[in-house]
């Protein structure tokens, strides 16, 4: 894992977008952002049973595994959103990023590779692409039946009760 401000930069969302400025781990979670390094997986069934997580899927993206959708699977997962509930990524190969939302409304990528495991908490701005390979394989950990439905950013979601509570949670 290394976390950085965003360079906001035209160009491909894959590239680094590296501003060369980091962020450090304190900072990620003082906005709910937490990062566990987790070479085996019993370490990530210890924290699913803590966080009262029941369900996990894998998933890869990746033009092999998806075909012609890929391109279009990459950019939907690039448009700022927030969820109901926390979401959990467990790197299992390959790379991406997720970029999540600074108090201050600025861009924080995160890059994370194999045996990264992220919690990002319910209501917070983010958005996920893979980089210049085009290939990650993660675990997808969810609380309950998979409700992380993707809102998109709006005026809708800025007035949503899991973005108000978050936002307490920061301030
Ligand atoms: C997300 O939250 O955008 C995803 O699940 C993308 C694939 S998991 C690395
Ligand atoms: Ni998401």
């Amino acid at each position: 894992m290394r976390a950085y401000w965003y360079d906001n930069q035209e160009g491909d969302q894959r590239l680094t977008h590296d501003s060369g400025r980091e962020v450090p781990e304190p900072y990620l979670a003082s906005l709910g952002v937490l990062y566990y390094h987790c070479p085996d997986v019993s370490t990530v069934d210890q924290i699913a049973k803590d966080r009262h997580y029941k369900n996990r899927d894998e998933i890869t993206v990746s033009p092999g595994a998806m075909g012609e959708i890929y391109e279009d699977k990459v950019k939907s997962f690039f448009h700022e959103h927030l969820h109901e509930d926390e979401e959990i990524r467990y790197i299992r190969d390959g790379a991406g990023y997720f970029d999540v939302r600074s108090k201050d409304d600025a861009w924080v990528r995160i890059r994370l590779v194999k045996d990264d495991l992220i919690v990002l908490p319910a209501g917070i701005y983010h958005r996920f692409t893979t980089d210049e390979n085009n290939y990650i394989k993660a675990v997808r950990l969810f609380q309950d039946e998979p409700k992380w439905t993707p809102l998109n950013r709006g005026p809708d979601t800025d007035v949503n009760i899991h973005r108000k509570s978050y936002l307490q949670t920061t301030a």
